[in-house]
């Protein structure tokens, strides 16, 4: 039985910047559910994927530091630790980790047109589609069972959970690996970090709901790794119960214990998250109002899908942020979905008259503190809105 337990108000794709203010853009409803038998925490309200993944999708994966690291380090491990013979990533974006790989040796899947273009131009094999079974299908005649496959948040944006699973055991080798990261619901709890919802983020993972979810495939996780990107993520490996060469580690023991101590199987939980988000907009809004009246110059930092949802959800206009900076070269120039902000370069000197930056990109704060050395220097000041808003 999926229990409602939070409205975030009616929200725009979250991807879908346009190049002026589009008073009617289309809106969506966005209410969470709490699934009291799988525990699977996800919206309601699904968007087809042709809608949000478009030919011109804006999202690139290497445009931080922190994920082009996370991806050699992961490269390195996967080279190292399990020798695969092939690797398929699904959803393969610009080739942040495929880059990782010598070219006969991985096999992408992006249904983005614009980005399968950057890895096909680059020579490597990228097959340019949504992932189901037909594709699963067409990839196993051709190039038999693989014995890796790796996905980083994909696998949440997929509507058809069961399908997603049915295509990956299908093309996957009885001892081969399945290894997939996205953001933790844990974390997300804990952060209160509800901007980690948005039309295309289906569901929130956590190790009980992943165990429960996979157990019908005959899968299991084996390990997992605790990730710092996107605000907290966890790594998945996963395997066929079929494989017995291959031993579970405490590591998801211990996991899943912390993720029941803390509740996150319990309805009661997200009750009690609902309240504190409520409360978050309410202290963000205060924030942001102050600002105003003292005049100061307030801007966000990153045009993130995050961003977005908090935008829409605490009805925050350009009296309150003037407009986002960001590095990405699909979004500048663009207004942030749903409200007349306009997204610009960055540049070196881009907050050289702002007092006040809303971090639309907390997850990178280390990497952005880093690089605003001279901002904080000057009396800038950056506000997060996670776990609690604040000036830092
Ligand atoms: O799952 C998803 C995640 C992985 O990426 C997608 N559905 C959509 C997207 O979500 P997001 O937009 O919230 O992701 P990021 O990675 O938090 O976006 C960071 C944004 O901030 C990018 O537009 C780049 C920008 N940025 C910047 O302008 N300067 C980032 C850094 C680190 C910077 O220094």
């Amino acid at each position: 039985m999926n229990k409602f337990f939070l409205d975030l108000g009616k929200q725009p794709l979250a991807n879908n910047y346009s190049s002026s203010y589009k008073k009617n853009q289309i809106k969506y409803s966005l209410k969470l559910f709490f699934n009291t038998k799988n525990k699977m925490v996800s919206i309601s309200k699904r968007i087809p994927s042709e809608k949000m993944f478009t030919n011109n999708y804006p999202y690139r994966s290497s445009m931080s530091k922190t994920m082009t690291n996370s991806f050699h380090k992961l490269s390195l491990e996967i080279k190292k630790r399990f020798k695969p013979k092939k690797i398929l990533e699904i959803g393969s974006n610009d080739g942040a980790l495929i880059k990782n790989f010598e070219k006969d040796k991985v096999i992408g899947v992006e249904p983005c047109n614009n980005l399968a273009q950057i890895t096909s131009g680059k020579g490597y094999l990228t097959y340019n589609k949504y992932w189901n079974y037909n594709l699963a299908q067409k990839l196993k005649k051709k190039h038999g069972e693989l014995d890796l496959i790796y996905s980083a948040n994909t696998l949440t944006h997929i509507s058809n959970l069961n399908d997603v699973f049915k295509s990956i055991s299908y093309l996957l080798s009885t001892n081969g690996i399945l290894i997939i990261e996205d953001p933790s619901l844990l974390e997300c709890v804990k952060k209160v970090s509800y901007d980690q919802f948005y039309n295309e983020h289906i569901y929130l993972f956590s190790v009980i709901s992943v165990t429960n979810f996979i157990k019908k495939f005959d899968l299991e996780i084996f390990d997992i790794k605790n990730l710092e990107t996107h605000g907290g993520s966890i790594r998945y490996y996963i395997k066929s119960v079929k494989n017995k060469k291959v031993k579970v580690s405490n590591k998801v023991k211990n996991q899943f214990q912390k993720e029941k101590e803390f509740g996150l199987d319990k309805f009661n939980t997200y009750k009690k998250f609902a309240k504190k988000v409520k409360l978050s907009k309410k202290k963000l809004l205060n924030i942001f109002n102050k600002l105003k009246l003292k005049n100061k110059n307030v801007i966000g930092y990153g045009a993130t899908a995050k961003a977005v949802t908090i935008i829409n959800y605490c009805k925050i206009e350009n009296d309150l942020i003037k407009n986002f900076v960001d590095t990405t070269p699909e979004k500048i120039n663009q207004y942030m979905p749903g409200k007349n902000i306009k997204i610009i370069k960055y540049k070196k000197n881009s907050l050289d008259n702002v007092d006040y930056a809303f971090l639309g990109a907390w997850n990178f704060k280390k990497e952005i503190v880093s690089k605003e050395k001279k901002f904080l220097k000057k009396g800038g000041k950056f506000i997060i809105h996670v776990p609690f808003p604040k000036i830092i």
